[in-house]
């Protein structure tokens, strides 16, 4: 059987021109024990929710994952799919790819992030077996890592808050091989994984990853242990090939006609490529089938469950937020009507999540260790830890990195909405994952905290300047950067709401004036920008364009033209991505057409010009910040209303 995988996996990279057949030959036995004898699934339905999840880490070995597919009998995984490995369209890509092809749990090949995910997702599956009860959801997140996975920083990450949760549900096989691209792993590795994850609070063991019933036996321990597991596997790379397994060779280009008629001599496998011998094609599909009883078990049970219950369960499942969002917003925007409060964007943001997270139990905060800086920890929430998992906020230690991957894991886990914070200037050190929340298009919110040089003296360090830009830059993710308290919750909403993607909510360390006062039962950020504040008469010559804390200064500076007899607008601009996808028409109405345009944000000018034109005036930064008193810093950096205004006045030949 497990030749079955190696037979595909060399017969589709080789067909293709490239990929990687060593890994899925040198794992296929550990894949073969897993997928016959112990993962929860059933090819007809890969998306039953309390089915094992299963990570290919590695995810360059994806014709592991694909052959499994096939053999197993997942609908949509045809041979014919088998045969267009890598090309254009096919459900088989080069990595794999979440939401592109049905089975595949999350998006794989930048080396590291699957562990992490998996993390994610055997926090959610505990979470929810808390709240909902083990009768519906009980399942095993299952990970097969490989040399590159346990060397990238992140798995330490991983790897210590699975530890630390006692996440018993996770196992975790290594694929030993000593073997990576540059050759062996002797070269750049000494660490002894296994004693490395016992040092993180798991079981973990070394067995021979050719050996059956070793995995077999393995495994059975590790699904009665009472810590996560690994289980390193001593395996061939490229196993059976005479001549490149063993060897790097194996590991990342076809292994050639001449090879491939070797390997097949060598493991008795007759059949010509793409052709599995009927008889192993039917045990392989018997496995494939093997879970349906269970399938169905559960969904009995699940119909069984209190009506109240299993609707709230299922409601969690499809992500929906029923109208609970938006009646908790408004509730926020009405007490700040009333009562407006000059705070900053990141307390208001805790004032939003105070309500936010009554209305929405199924949203889980968490913060890379900077609870109190990031305002996250709404009232009422209690630890989710590994006394009680049932808890709604994870302290994810300094773990940027990590954390995000997990919440991506969890959002791609589904029952959970994960937000977590850091300081805007640590984003880079999650940027990766964020990356792939991208990508997959999972709901998966950052609040990053601490944003410009508002921060004051912590320094050029901590204050992010080409930050915005950079995460600007990710296709599908929506950075959000509210100016005060209204826009705060208004742009929660709208990260809530984007179901379909991440969002980043940049905020303030330092106070800002609330400028939005009044109630607007509309959420005004929707467009991505908006006219604030009006000119004075209708013969602007000037639009003011800023974000966050500048919006403020811009306001002033329009004041300060007011009193030269120079008309100007305000237009604040909480999110470009919103504001860029809108049709032209409604972004130009709202970009409008004066004389002259000035942006003014406490950052980089790059992407800017989209919005202002290449013409329009900048007030923000070219460099790193400095140490100080943050009211010092922006007169020291000529962020102020004096020099938007001067901006405004020297384009218009006025200075
Ligand atoms: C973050 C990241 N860095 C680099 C790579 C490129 N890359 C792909 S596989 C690999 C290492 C291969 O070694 P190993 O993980 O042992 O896989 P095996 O050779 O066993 O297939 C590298 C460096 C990557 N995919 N992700």
């Amino acid at each position: 059987m497990a030749n079955a995988i190696r037979a595909l996996a060399m017969d589709a990279v080789e067909k293709a021109k490239s990929g990687h057949p060593g890994l899925p030959m040198g794992a296929a036995d550990v894949a073969t024990v897993l997928f016959t004898r112990f993962l929860k699934f059933d090819a007809a339905d890969p998306a039953w929710p309390d089915r094992d999840r299963f990570v290919l880490s590695a995810g360059h070995g994806s014709m592991l994952l694909y052959a499994l597919f096939y053999l197993t009998g997942y609908p949509k995984m045809t041979i014919a799919e088998i045969e267009r490995f890598r090309q254009l369209g096919s459900l088989t890509p080069g990595h794999p790819e979440h939401g592109h092809t049905p089975g595949v749990e999350t998006t794989t090949g930048p080396l590291g992030q699957g562990l992490a995910n998996a993390v994610g997702m055997a926090i959610t599956e505990r979470h929810l077996a808390a709240l909902f009860g083990g009768d519906i959801v009980d399942h095993t997140t299952y990970v097969l890592v490989s040399d590159g996975d346990l060397m990238e920083g992140i798995s330490q990450e991983a790897i210590a808050i699975a530890g630390h949760l006692q996440l018993k549900k996770l196992i975790v096989f290594y694929d030993d091989n000593g073997i990576t691209i540059d050759g062996p792993t002797s070269l750049s590795d000494s660490v002894d994984q296994v004693e490395r994850f016992k040092s993180a609070g798991w079981a973990a063991t070394l067995i021979d990853g050719h050996d059956p019933s070793a995995i077999a036996a393995a495994t059975e321990a590790a699904k009665r242990s009472d810590r996560p597991s690994l289980i390193a596997c001593r395996t061939t790379i490229g196993f059976g090939s005479p001549n490149k397994g063993g060897t790097a060779k194996a590991h990342g280009s076809p292994l050639g006609a001449e090879e491939i008629a070797l390997t097949r001599q060598a493991l008795g496998w007759t059949s010509p490529p793409f052709v599995i011998p009927s008889g192993i094609h039917e045990v392989w599909r018997a496995a494939g089938e093997r879970g349906r009883p269970q399938r169905l078990a559960w969904e009995e049970r699940l119909a069984a469950l209190d009506s109240a219950k299993r609707a709230e369960f299922e409601r969690r499942l499809r992500g929906e937020l029923g109208g609970r969002l938006a009646a908790a917003i408004n509730g926020v925007k009405r007490k700040l009507a009333d009562a407006p409060k000059e705070i900053a964007t990141r307390a208001a943001s805790e004032f939003a999540l105070d309500a936010l997270t009554v209305a929405l139990p199924e949203m889980i905060g968490g913060s890379a260790d900077l609870t109190g800086s990031n305002n996250t920890l709404a009232k009422g929430m209690k630890a989710l830890d590994a006394a009680d998992y049932a808890g709604t906020y994870i302290h994810y230690g300094i773990r940027e990195h990590g954390m995000v991957a997990a919440m991506n894991g969890m959002a791609l886990h589904g029952g959970i909405i994960p937000y977590s914070g850091t300081f805007l200037v640590f984003s880079d050190y999650c940027r990766p994952a964020i990356r792939l929340a991208a990508l997959m298009g999972q709901r998966v919110i950052l609040v990053a905290t601490h944003d410009s040089i508002g921060l004051g003296e912590d320094g050029p360090t901590h204050q992010p300047v080409e930050h915005l830009a950079a995460l600007r830059a990710i296709p599908k993710l929506k950075v959000f950067r509210p100016c005060d308290t209204v826009e705060t919750a208004e742009c929660w909403q709208l990260a809530l709401e984007s179901k379909d993607g991440p969002s980043v909510l940049v905020l303030t360390r330092q106070n800002l004036p609330q400028l939005r006062l009044g109630f607007d039962e509309g959420n005004r950020c929707a467009p991505g920008a908006y006219e604030l504040f009006a000119a004075d008469d209708d013969a602007a010559v000037v639009s003011l364009f800023a974000t966050g804390s500048e919006v403020a200064i811009a306001t002033e500076a329009k004041k300060l033209l007011a009193a030269q007899k120079v008309s100007a607008r305000v237009v604040s601009v909480p999110c470009f991505e919103l504001l860029l996808a809108a049709p032209e028409d409604k972004r130009a109405a709202i970009i409008g057409k004066t004389k002259v345009n000035v942006a003014v944000e406490a950052g980089i000018r790059q992407g800017w010009d989209a919005i202002i034109g290449s013409h329009g005036a900048f007030v923000g930064m070219t460099g790193f910040g400095a140490s100080g008193a943050y009211k010092d810093l922006y007169r020291h950096f000529g962020i102020t209303p004096e020099k938007v205004a001067e901006a405004a006045l020297a384009r218009l030949g006025k200075s």
